[in-house]
């Protein structure tokens, strides 16, 4: 396991941003595991948390211009991961949506960087059956961006649906045309349950979760 899928499984564990007993998801699904990014709630624990970010893009060689985080949850992801890049000597611009439209001083939904014209990395945690990175999509485009791939923390490898045995990030990268990169999969944590003796009793219920809702390899 690579050494960025790795630190982000051990500093999720930490922070008890993995949390295992049953879980009911956006999407109706009972799940044995739930994936909660807002426990990485100080700035150290965030700080490593966009490293993680970080070195996944970078090793995808992805390219981009524009950091967008969507409400709520991508918006402290994408702005850290934005300071990281800075870190490492790029200063990107960045862009971040709010649910609910402003009728007055600036207006509208989008804050920061204009996206107009430029390719754009969304960052947010979790991908399951894909309905927000969906939205996520539609918002850059609205706002005459062009989506250049997705990152998130956590890669569920759902089925968007029972008649479509692609993951939900398949089904987004090929319709979408752009990569969906994670930090981490499901098959990941698996792997490091399987190392990890405190883990090691959840196994099971994973596997059977995954014989359910899991997509084809
Ligand atoms: P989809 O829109 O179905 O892809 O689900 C993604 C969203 O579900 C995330 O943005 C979260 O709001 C929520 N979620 C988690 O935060 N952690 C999980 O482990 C699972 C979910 C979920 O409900 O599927």
């Amino acid at each position: 396991m690579s050494d960025h899928r790795y630190r982000f499984l051990q500093l999720a564990l930490t922070a008890d941003a993995l949390r295992f007993g049953q879980f009911t998801l956006k999407s109706g699904r009972l799940s044995p595991y739930f994936f909660n990014a807002g426990r990485f709630d100080s700035g150290a624990r965030m700080a490593q948390l966009a490293a993680c970010y970080a070195d996944a893009v970078e090793a995808t060689g992805l390219k981009f211009d524009v950091v967008f985080g969507p409400a709520y949850k991508g918006i402290p992801l994408a702005t850290a991961t934005a300071c990281e890049f800075a870190q490492r000597g790029r200063d990107l611009p960045l862009s971040f949506n709010r649910k609910e439209a402003k009728d007055h001083g600036e207006g509208g939904n989008l804050i920061g960087a204009d996206m107009n014209g430029k390719r754009v990395l969304i960052v947010d945690d979790v991908i399951t059956a894909g309905t927000a990175i969906r939205e996520a999509l539609t918002i850059i485009k609205g706002a005459g961006g062009t989506p250049a791939g997705i990152v998130v923390a956590l890669d569920r490898q759902e089925i968007a649906s029972e008649t479509d045995r692609r993951s939900a990030a398949q089904s987004v990268a090929e319709e979408a045309g752009i990569p969906v990169v994670a930090v981490a999969t499901l098959a990941d944590l698996l792997d490091f349950a399987s190392g990890n003796p405190e883990l090691v009793g959840y196994r099971q219920p994973l596997e059977d979760y995954r014989s359910r809702y899991g997509s084809r390899p």
